[in-house]
């Protein structure tokens, strides 16, 4: 299997993190070491090795295919402007946030972190420009490859993406990386992006919200209960052109293995009727029971399950891995998904 994957992600190692939970620090749980472990289990099972040279960072164009100019601009340029005037180097993290009602983006780069970024979880470090820019590099080239023919890539991101939104950051998330994608594989025709990790995808169904050629389909904690807490209900069905084109499946907390494949079933049902040319599916596999932020009653070989009905969709298929925060968990959940999604993922009829 083609796997996608750039050491530099690495140069992005947040240390702590704000838990509101706690009242105070706790480590970070989106390490380097997530993607590592991932890689050495995709390794050890034979599924496939990295390719090398890593993919490239993606031009400009590419990334304003989801984004604002401006946000890509703050979060390529902030970290020198942010030391220098602080006077020391810090990591940028806005202390306020706008609510953009009646508001309007201040011309000051420091209060611009309020504007851009929504959640204090989300460092500018200084490696993380380059690994967020490597990371959609990553999930672009995927794109490419399933454009040139490929029946199925894993990009292997990190950091994630699919809290990121056109023209904001947060939830460990700087880049849409399947976002980045999907606009890239809308020009092959309809696209469905079907997102399993545990949190709902709320910057991916905001920059399709508007659009009939993304499909946005999620399955994920309800909101009520989880992050990231303001959408993912099951009445954000789109609008204007992409009315009806965003389906959302809350599922609650005690969700078992059973529960969750009856909703894939029907998010898959909601996906046949697009009938889309390819498929994205945003990987994270924090619904594994015993991920220490997420978590439902999946077991690692439930992942092999759910890998398998996906598959059964026969289309080409780019994996982006977004969340998944145990390190033990990690690894075997996404083998074991991509293996039964391989598995069943028929090679592309013979061209008549
Ligand atoms: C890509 C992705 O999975 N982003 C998730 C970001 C979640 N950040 C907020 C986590 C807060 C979790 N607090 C729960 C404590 C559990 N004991
Ligand atoms: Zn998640």
């Amino acid at each position: 299997m083609i796997i996608l994957y750039s050491p530099a992600h690495a140069r992005h190692a947040p240390r702590f993190e704000m838990d509101a939970e706690l009242g105070g620090f706790r480590p970070s749980p989106e390490v380097p070491a997530r993607a590592e472990a991932i890689l050495r289990v995709l390794r050890e099972r034979g599924l496939g090795t990295a390719q090398t040279p890593p993919p490239a960072p993606p031009p400009l164009e590419a990334l304003y295919e989801a984004h604002d100019p401006g946000l890509v601009r703050f979060l390529s340029t902030i970290r020198p402007i942010w030391s220098e005037r602080i006077g020391r180097d810090v990591a940028v993290v806005p202390d306020v946030f706008a609510l953009r009602r009646l508001a309007r983006r201040p011309a000051d780069p420091l209060r611009q972190a309020g504007w851009y970024c929504f959640d204090p979880q989300t460092p500018l470090l200084e490696g993380t420009w380059e690994a967020a820019l490597t990371a959609a590099g990553c999930a672009l080239e995927g794109a490419q490859r399933l454009a040139a023919g490929e029946r199925l890539a894993y990009a292997l991101c990190r950091p994630p993406g699919h809290h990121a939104g056109r023209d904001y950051y947060g939830g460990y998330c700087y880049l849409n990386n399947a976002a980045i994608a999907a606009a890239r594989l809308r020009r092959l025709g309809p696209v469905a992006v079907l997102d399993v990790d545990y949190h709902h995808g709320n910057g991916t169904q905001d920059i399709f919200y508007g659009s009939g050629e993304v499909l946005y389909v999620s399955l994920h904690a309800d909101p009520d209960t989880a992050y990231p807490c303001f959408s993912g209900y099951r009445d954000e069905t789109g609008e204007g052109a992409g009315r009806g084109a965003n389906l959302n499946f809350p599922l609650p907390r005690d969700t078992d293995e059973a529960g969750y494949l009856a909703a894939l079933e029907a998010a898959l049902e909601g996906i046949g009727r697009f009938r889309p040319e390819c498929l994205v599916v945003s990987l994270g596999v924090d619904t594994a029971r015993g991920d220490p932020i997420g978590g439902l009653g999946l077991a690692p070989e439930s992942f092999r399950r759910l890998g398998a009905r996906v598959g059964a969709l026969g289309r080409p298929t780019l994996v982006v891995q977004e969340g998944g925060y145990s390190l033990d968990l990690a690894g075997p959940c996404a083998a074991w998904f991509l293996e039964g999604l391989q598995g069943t993922l028929a090679p592309a009829p013979p061209a008549t």
